[in-house]
Formats: structure tokens, C-alpha cells, sequence
């Protein structure tokens, strides 16, 4: 079959569905074409003189990375231009980023992660970038941080890529969740995967074990569970992987299911939880529910949260259907 290249899936999603208006085709070939700058200089690694700390902090009070920096940097520049956004946010920038008054203003706000476990970038195990696209609000041509605190059920567009063995974009539109697969020699992504589902069950579990002492009772008692395996309540084994960058473990539960857990525990609870519900927890939500997963706080669904800062965190867990529901419960039955 010929390749379809993201343009061309994009272009006959819009001419078969009518829900791609072309400053949204834009805004994600530009999101895309800033991804492959990314994976080149990532992949680069200390060729690239880009590894280890810029010698500055984030918003979170992180050390950051130079490849945070740069890789910010570049999604800032491919998107200032195109007229397609009002407005981007991002983990690396305290407050919103303006389109320059020189440019048109578009109607979508882009929040992203540009480069989500940079812990990771020094080891040489894979990274991402996370996004997601909401709408400005009619008549708001300056937005301000307020004016992105929308829910996640109000995204219009979510993806993340993985820069790994090879470099994915895995992107939904609101119909479905579709992997495309960076070809290096036409330096364009190409479609590889329509409809990712994840299946409804797993015997495969995602979190960090080293804060089991600080977990919720709900948590303690499911993970206590699995680790029991076929002896225990659940009555089958279970493994366990955890590659500490959310990309990478999300996308090895987009392809063959798993639950991933960044629960709340004692040392995160004064902030709400770990992951920032705005460019990690809401846009993964996005993408799993689109694929037939779920994700919850463990005490509501994610992608209803109303937030109330930019940079907000949320407990996380999301994957197989059946794992998220039965954690859920075991949540609603502590709170009886
Ligand atoms: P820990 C990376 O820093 C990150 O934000 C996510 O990508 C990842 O899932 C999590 O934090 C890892 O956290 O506490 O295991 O290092």
C-alpha cells in the first residue's frame, strides 16, 4: 500500500469527516515538523552538545535541561508564525507565550511538555514531547494563563511523540487514536497504525514502587494485590515495568494495554500529585479514552477536572479499562 504521509491522512480525515479545518491541519503539520527537529537533536546526544543541565530552573522549581530549553524553543518558533494559535503554554515558561503583535492570531491555544522525562535524556532511554490543543474563547485576542483552564473534555486535538528506536507521533483528533512513524530518509511521519485500541484488561502494571510507603490505602491494597499474583485475591501473576518517562510508559500501554499509576502519596499530596494536568495527565486522558482506556485521580475522571492553575498536578491512573475501574472502586469504597 502507498505510504500515507501525515498531510495526506489529515487532508482525507477532513475531506471524509469535516472535522480538521485547515489552521488546525496546520497547526498539527507545524506541531509535527517541530517534532523532527526535536528527534534530530535528541538523537544527536553529546554529539550535539546538548546534553546536561542549562544551569536554570523551571516553573517547578526543576533544573533544566538544555534540551529542555532548546526543545521549547524550537516549538515556540515553528508556531509564532503560521496566524493558527493565540496562545502557548508550556512546563518550561511560567506564563503564557504570546503570538508577537507582527503575526495574525488563530483560534486554538497550544499547551505542551516539550520534552517530558528529560531525567532521562543523559541515559540515553526514550523521551517525548506531549501537546494539546484547546480552543481560545470567542473575542479574547490577549488570553491569559485563566484562559486555558479548560477541562480536558474541551481539547480538540492531543498527541505526544516518542523519540525511541524509532520516532512516533501518536495523535487523535477526537475520532480515534493514529500512529504515524518518522522515515528518516523522506523526513516525513508516516501513517503506520489507524484506531490504537487498548485492551480492556492487562497483567501489566506501571508505577514507582520506591513511594509504596506513602501510597493512599486504596493504591496499597491494588498493588498489594497484583504483587500477590496467582496466590493472592487477583489469582494470576502480574508484571511490572516502569521506565520513569510518561511517554514511553503510555505508549507501551497504547499498544499492548497496562495500567500506569503517578498516584497521590504523602510527599506530593501539597501539590495535588506528581503530573501536571494540562500538558501530561489531560492530553494522555485524551488519548487513552480515544482508545478505548480509561483515566482517573482515582477519585474523578481526568479529563473533568476543572483546573485552577496552570501548571496544576493530578494524580494519574490510566490504561486498561477493567484495572483503572477496579482502582476507582477501591477509592469510592475507602471514601464510604
Ligand atoms: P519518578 C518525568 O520526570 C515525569 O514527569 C514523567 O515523565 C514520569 O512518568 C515521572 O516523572 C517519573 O517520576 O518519581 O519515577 O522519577
Amino acid at each position: 500500500m502507498k505510504p500515507v504521509s501525515l498531510t495526506r491522512f489529515l487532508i482525507e480525515e477532513q475531506r471524509d469527516k469535516g472535522q480538521i479545518p485547515p489552521d488546525l491541519r496546520l497547526l498539527i503539520e507545524v506541531v509535527a515538523r517541530a517534532c523532527k527537529a526535536i528527534s534530530l537533536a535528541v538523537g544527536k546526544g553529546a554529539l550535539g552538545g546538548v546534553l546536561g543541565n542549562a544551569g536554570s530552573t523551571n516553573v517547578q522549581g526543576e533544573a533544566q535541561k538544555k534540551l529542555d530549553v532548546l526543545s521549547n524553543e524550537i516549538l515556540l518558533d515553528a508556531n509564532e508564525w503560521g496566524g493558527h494559535l493565540a496562545a502557548l503554554a508550556s512546563e518550561e515558561m511560567d506564563d503564557p507565550h504570546l503570538i508577537p503583535h507582527r503575526y495574525p492570531k488563530g483560534n486554538y491555544l497550544l499547551v505542551f511538555d516539550p520534552l517530558d522525562g528529560s531525567s532521562n535524556i543523559d541515559v540515553n532511554i526514550s523521551v517525548g514531547t506531549i501537546f494539546s490543543v484547546l480552543r481560545c474563547p470567542d473575542g479574547v485576542t490577549e488570553p491569559n494563563a485563566g484562559h486555558f483552564l479548560q477541562p480536558g473534555t474541551e481539547q480538540v486535538a492531543a498527541g505526544y511523540t516518542v523519540y525511541g528506536p524509532s520516532t512516533l507521533l501518536v495523535l487523535t483528533l477526537g475520532d480515534g487514536v493514529h500512529q504515524f512513524t518518522l522515515d528518516r530518509e523522506l523526513g516525513s511521519f508516516v501513517l503506520t497504525q489507524r484506531d490504537l485500541r487498548i485492551p480492556e484488561d492487562t497483567s501489566e502494571f506501571a508505577i514507582n514502587m520506591s513511594n509504596q510507603r506513602h501510597w493512599e490505602t486504596p493504591v496499597q491494597r491494588y498493588v498489594q494485590e497484583m504483587v500477590a499474583g496467582r496466590e493472592g485475591p487477583r489469582g494470576r501473576d502480574f508484571n511490572m515495568r516502569w521506565v520513569a518517562s510518561m511517554v514511553a510508559d503510555v505508549h507501551r500501554i497504547m499498544t499492548r494495554g497496562g495500567i500506569f499509576m503517578y498516584p497521590l502519596d504523602a510527599k506530593t499530596v501539597e501539590q495535588g500529585g506528581k503530573l501536571r494536568l494540562m500538558y501530561e495527565a489531560n492530553p494522555m486522558s485524551l488519548l487513552v479514552e480515544q482508545a478505548g482506556g480509561a483515566a482517573s485521580t482515582g477519585r474523578q475522571r481526568i479529563l473533568e477536572v476543572t483546573p485552577n492553575a496552570l501548571h496544576q498536578r493530578v494524580p494519574v491512573i490510566m490504561g486498561s479499562r477493567h484495572e483503572v475501574e477496579l482502582v476507582a472502586s477501591y477509592h469510592a469504597e475507602a471514601a464510604r
